[in-house]
């Protein structure tokens, strides 16, 4: 049953980011919980613990919330370190890859997918995505320029086939880099997944420039791991207040804003979803920020961003 230790991850079957989370559950075979939460807004059950952040997916251990993927692996890899899906050899390299992957990557995706699915895309979503975004759902727009994005898609997809082509010593093209697999294949793999959740045939075809990368995707579909305890948003809001956030000395380090422990400030993404989130520091580091705050619903909790991505302002 869920408590204070379990790991859980609020998220939503199709979400592409989640599906990266999963991934990453499966490759360290962890046991975990699931909250499925809403894929637009409002969130009432999630935003308690938050403070406000609103993308998917979030983690939860206990009274400390893990915002952002880059964060969530992170804590997988610190708290539950064997196996190491941060190869040896390779540290630092799965951020590199990610900020493609999340990014670039990620958009090339979402304009192939709309642009194909164009009006079958359901009102409500469109609407939320356009106060997300601050720009237009412009169907019409997305349809005309889904071929050229199509190209732009299958040329990063074809980045991979040339790292696979390229790999040396034994075990060389099974994996994106050494000798198993890892975080850059688990963010790798994110993309081609979105594109074969909603436009199968596309994905297909992209893989007949992409024989290796086809058999490596395969490959990475065959890693099991657990499936998931269903638990209620009401479930885990109560295992936050139940809880009380590991314990962690305060401290800031060479903070180029001069913050301090203990300091009011704000966090919120410098992509979309700009929400704002309030508290006060308890760690500030170069990789990353931990804000205190108290909620009426999930009482105190500790919520930890990465720095990269994400903005941070002084209150008063
Ligand atoms: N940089 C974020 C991006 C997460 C993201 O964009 N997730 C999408 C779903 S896959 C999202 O939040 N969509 C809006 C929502 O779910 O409310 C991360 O790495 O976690």
């Amino acid at each position: 049953m869920a408590g204070a230790q379990t790991i859980i991850l609020h998220q939503y079957e199709i979400s592409p980011f989640s599906e990266k989370v999963r991934l990453a559950l499966r490759m360290k075979n962890l046991g975990w919980a699931a909250v499925e939460i809403p894929s637009i807004m409002p969130k009432p059950l999630l935003v308690p613990l938050t403070g406000g952040y609103r993308k998917t997916p979030v983690l939860q251990i206990g009274a400390d919330i893990f915002c952002d993927t880059s964060m969530i692996l992170r804590a997988l890899e610190e708290r539950f370190p064997i196996p190491g899906i941060d190869l040896p050899g390779h540290e630092g390299l799965s951020h590199m890859v990610a900020s493609w992957t999340d990014g670039k990557w990620f958009q090339t995706s979402v304009g192939v997918i709309f642009g194909a699915l164009g009006d079958k895309v359901p009102e409500d979503l469109r609407k939320d995505r356009e106060k997300m975004s601050g720009r237009p759902f412009d169907t019409k727009a997305m349809a005309a320029a889904a071929p050229m994005l199509q190209d732009q898609w299958r040329a990063q997809l074809m980045w991979i086939e040339e790292r696979l082509e390229g790999g040396q010593g034994a075990g060389a093209g099974q994996w994106i880099v050494g000798m198993k697999p890892g975080l850059v294949d688990a963010h790798a793999f994110m993309n081609p997944w979105f594109v074969e959740q909603n436009i199968p045939d596309f994905l297909e075809t992209c893989f007949k420039s992409a024989p290796r990368t086809k058999d490596w995707y395969q490959r990475m579909k065959e890693i099991e791991g657990q499936a998931p305890e269903m638990i209620t948003g009401e479930e885990a809001l109560k295992i936050a207040r139940d809880a009380a956030p590991r314990l962690k000395a305060a401290k800031t380090e060479g903070e180029l804003q001069g913050f301090e422990p203990g300091e009011h400030v704000a966090v919120a993404p410098d992509d979309y979803g700009r929400d704002w989130v309030e508290g006060e520091i308890v760690i500030a580091t170069a990789e990353r920020i931990i804000l205190h705050r108290h909620d009426d619903q999930a009482e105190t909790v500790n919520i930890h961003f990465p720095r990269t991505g994400f903005m941070v302002r002084r209150l008063d």
